[in-house]
């Protein structure tokens, strides 16, 4: 029994795949660069990352619209399940010298009427000072800067973690090969992933980006949104950062 889904997406991807091969007139030549680039690409393992940085923006995009509330941002290649759950006084699982500055990073989780959405399950993950994810790069200890915990009743939390650096898709494979030919820098502002899940509400997958960040405006997995930046506060020896999420109940959501 064919999947009526499945159908109707590919015959859109063939109908649209051959105009484009035809309209462009692509050579024989180039057609078989492409396909041993494609194959580069599987077996370098790249194939998330590739899709995440031109698709997923897309797949937002035309799911949530302009619905109101906090908007999504890119789950992104690098999350993975099995995540410490961290107990009061949040601090993201991390080396004893883990280089960069400290940050405490604090929100207050609402429903879009403004209402408080107390003891909220919270998911967050991020990149290194050196723009490394855990599991993803050599020498970081499992797990590292990920975690997972609840808000207050007040849907409030401060979590303690370091400034990521912005993300830098490597350059030397099929992902980066191809930004190269398109012209296209590798870098992603620097960012921190979440995923907020309220009772009652579409669970927000999401990041937090910093203002001043030189990537902002062209992050190559278009993932920015302006409801998503935090201005970062100096004080002392560290850095605040603050935001308000604004999640939609699920009757909301459901709606469009
Ligand atoms: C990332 O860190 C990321 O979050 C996305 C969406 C794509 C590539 C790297
Ligand atoms: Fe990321």
């Amino acid at each position: 029994m064919a999947n009526e889904r499945v159908v109707s997406i590919f015959e859109g991807l063939l109908e649209k795949t051959k105009e484009l091969i035809e309209e462009k007139q692509i050579t024989h030549e180039e057609y078989r660069e492409f396909c041993l680039w494609f194959d580069q690409l599987g077996r370098s393992g790249e194939i998330p990352l590739f899709m995440d940085v031109f698709f997923e923006t897309h797949v937002l995009r035309g799911m949530y619209g302009d619905l109101p509330g906090t908007e999504p941002s890119l789950l992104g290649p690098y999350y993975i399940e099995g995540e410490p759950e961290l107990q009061e006084p949040l601090t993201l699982p991390q080396r004893p010298d883990e280089k960069g500055e400290v940050l405490f990073f604090t929100g207050h989780v609402k429903s879009i009427d403004g209402s408080s959405l107390g003891n909220t399950d919270i998911c967050m993950w991020q990149a290194d000072a050196d723009g490394e994810y855990s599991h993803f790069a050599d020498g970081i200890p499992e797990y590292n800067l990920r975690g997972r915990f609840k808000t207050d009743d007040q849907g409030r939390f401060t979590i303690k973690t370091v400034i990521p650096a912005p993300y830098q898709i490597p350059t030397g494979g099929p992902t980066g090969i191809f930004l190269k030919h398109i012209d296209s820098h590798p870098n992603r502002p620097a960012h921190l992933h979440l995923i907020i899940d309220a009772e009652g509400h579409d669970k927000l997958i999401t990041q937090v980006f910093f203002e001043g960040d030189p990537w902002l405006e062209t992050d190559v997995a278009d993932g920015v949104r302006d409801s998503l930046i935090t201005k970062l506060e100096k004080q002392d020896d560290h850095t605040v950062g603050t935001i308000e999420f604004a999640l939609r109940p699920l009757k909301v959501a459901a709606k469009k």
